[in-house]
């Protein structure tokens, strides 16, 4: 088969929007999508690539494109005999992470975007990144990848587009998403969330790329929510320019889900089964790199307790006919944090990265494997780091990029839930919220109804981490994990998650619980023992909804009494257990004030329920300990 770019670089694309057949390959005939047509060629007259290519999504196209790119050394090949059908992409130490005071929502109005977003006004933002997408693609070829987030006919999913400049990104997309010709079957004449991106990188005639093409003092990732679009120009890494991920599925899925009365959330989603069989779905939502998907591929240390994958990010939940919350993942793929993932971590993505996933910054071992920290004790001999430097010239650099990544599929991990693929989705039981915090914050507790619930996922905070600019170690409020996400006025999202008490039966949505695996003793060390025993705390609350574990209420909500938590086997002192279980009143009301002040950044669309929640918290905790504190 010829190159791709022979392949498809000949369409009489204006002219008639008719595809040519060519070299008996896979093409797709015919768009009848008027709205996708007309995109496509109002895109083509802005960028001016050189071609276009059109993604069926099959294993030759994929085949194809990789092999292009180890051509042009923007991919490197790993051995075959450690990492088959595996391939390691560096990127340039300007462009690593997701970048949120670049990421902008231009709403109709600034009262629509809220105080967590950077609003622009559209128009004049749309002026903006036509100036720059002028002529962006230029000696390149612009790939149209239509895509489905979520099995393909579920009533739950949802249509993209995505153009992009970047090879690299059709790779990534093809594994995070269900991509190609399936999609652009299932879209017929449907709408669909048009998602443009360009690495911002014009070529010269016959020049090349000299290493990963980024435009970092031209970087904008622009949501328009009221017309659902998506802009991305000038970076090629991660969420900034795999659009499907957390610009649509969260930044533009959550105003949809505001518009049409269904929920997308910065969620793992995970099945849990006892020993006797039975099976339930828990959601859960923590900030960036707080081990989402360490818990998602859970294997757990109780015998006959099974954790089953369904999703590590995002979750995308509807109410079903029955009253009961159901939970489909919109992704195809992890796009997981490479550096502490290791057998003793996380021995379920370990055992999914050993074939068919592009890694991007991590080290390059002498036989051609791949290698982080934290994935055994020491780098091996002369390991290449993520800049592709060794020895003298690596001295002052980590071997992997803290934020280096993994994109492998789901399918290919060995706990993958059989009902991962079921367009109905999953009925969740429990919705767990949690941070890393190294004090105030027990190891778990209940929420007393679906309003406290709601009012535990504003309170999530973390200290920070590598995935996201900002410093780390200072604590950050995410509410629901969703501060970066929200594609709204945050105030507003409260009130839609409260909203969902109304919409049926209070009885039959899930039960929220708040879980902190990250206490630490006067000596820094963790008072949990390890992220394995986690499935413990997950039994206690399959066991709550049960009715078979006990608890006992406290100013913050129900807390396991120690008998009812497993800790056979733990060898865990009456004072860590006690520690672990305890809430720290002092702390807490420190805690109350500190929402009171972080509260107030939302301003009138604050909801009240949740003021009337702080307040009933605040008055459990006087009960306690009556100390006067600053009202609200
Ligand atoms: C992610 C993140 O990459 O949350 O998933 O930052
Ligand atoms: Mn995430």
């Amino acid at each position: 088969m010829a190159s791709i770019k022979r392949v498809v670089s000949v369409f009489c694309f204006l002219s008639c929007f008719s595809f040519r057949e060519m070299d008996g390959s896979v093409v797709l005939k015919d768009l009848q999508n008027d709205k996708l047509r007309l995109w496509i060629e109002e895109v083509q007259e802005l960028c001016e690539p050189d071609q276009i290519h059109i993604c069926d999504g099959t294993e030759e196209e994929n085949a194809l494109l990789l092999k292009e790119m180890v051509e042009t050394k923007s991919l490197i090949p790993l051995h075959g005999k450690f990492r088959p059908n595996s391939f390691l992409a560096r990127s340039s130490f300007e462009d690593v992470a997701r970048v949120e005071d670049r990421t902008f929502i231009c709403s109709s109005s600034i009262d629509d975007a809220g105080p967590t977003n950077n609003w622009k006004d559209p128009n004049e933002m749309k002026s903006l990144l036509k100036s720059l997408f002028k002529g962006c693609m230029r000696g390149r070829t612009m790939y149209v990848i239509p895509f489905s987030m979520g099995p393909i006919g579920s009533s739950i999913a949802q249509i993209g587009v995505e153009i992009t400049d970047s090879p690299y990104v059709v790779c990534n997309m093809r594994i995070m998403t269900r991509m190609g010709r399936e999609a652009l079957n299932a879209l017929k004449d449907q709408d669909f969330v048009p998602c443009l991106h360009s690495v911002g990188v014009p070529l010269e005639a016959g020049k090349m790329d000299n290493g990963w093409p980024c435009n970092p003092q031209n970087k904008y990732i622009v949501h328009f929510p009221q017309t659902k679009e998506i802009w991305s120009y000038g970076s090629g890494y991660g969420g900034n320019a795999l659009l499907a991920k957390k610009c649509f599925a969260l930044r533009i899925a959550s105003q949809m889900g505001k518009e049409e009365g269904w929920l997308a959330e910065h969620m793992l989603i995970l099945g849990i089964e006892n020993p006797d069989g039975k099976k339930k779905y828990f959601a859960a939502a923590f900030p960036s790199a707080c081990g989402k998907t360490n818990l998602a591929m859970l294997q757990s240390s109780l015998p006959g307790w099974k954790i089953t994958l369904v999703g590590d990010d995002i979750a995308w939940m509807k109410l079903g006919e029955d009253g009961k919350l159901y939970a489909i993942n919109p992704e195809a793929g992890m796009f997981g944090v490479a550096p502490g993932t290791s057998f003793q971590t996380n021995p379920n993505a370990m055992e999914t990265i050993k074939s068919d996933t592009i890694f991007t910054n991590v080290g390059l071992t002498q036989d051609g494997d791949v290698w982080w920290e934290g994935m055994d004790k020491d780098p091996p001999k002369n390991c290449t780091n993520w800049l592709g430097d060794m020895g003298e010239a690596a001295l002052d650099q980590k071997i992997a990029h803290p934020n280096a990544r993994y994109t492998t599929p789901i399918k290919g991990c060995p706990t993958v839930d059989p009902a991962f693929d079921d367009p109905k989705g999953v009925p969740i039981s429990a919705i767990l919220f949690g941070g890393r915090r190294a004090s105030v914050v027990p190891l778990v507790f209940e929420s007393k109804n679906w309003r406290h619930g709601t009012f535990l996922g504003t309170i999530v905070s973390s200290e920070g981490t590598a995935a996201a600019n900002g410093p780390i170690g200072k604590l950050r409020h995410d509410p629901f994990a969703m501060l970066p996400f929200c594609g709204y006025h945050m105030g507003d999202y409260f009130s839609h998650w409260l909203s969902f008490e109304k919409r049926g039966d209070p009885s039959l949505l899930p039960t929220v619980y708040y879980v902190n695996w990250f206490l630490k003793d006067g000596s820094g060390s963790f008072l949990w023992p390890g992220f394995r025993e986690n499935g413990r705390v997950l039994k206690w609350i399959f066991e709550r909804l049960d009715g078979t574990a006990s608890a006992e209420s406290t100013p913050i909500g129900n807390m396991p009494t120690p008998t009812s938590l497993d800790l056979n086997d733990l060898n865990l002192s009456i004072e860590t257990v006690g520690k672990l279980l305890t809430v720290d009143v002092g702390a807490w009301l420190n805690e109350v004030e500190e929402l009171k002040n972080y509260y107030k950044i939302f301003g009138e669309k604050f909801p009240s329920e949740i003021v009337e929640e702080l307040h009933l918290l605040e008055a459990a905790l006087v009960d306690k300990n009556p100390k006067p504190t600053e009202s609200f």
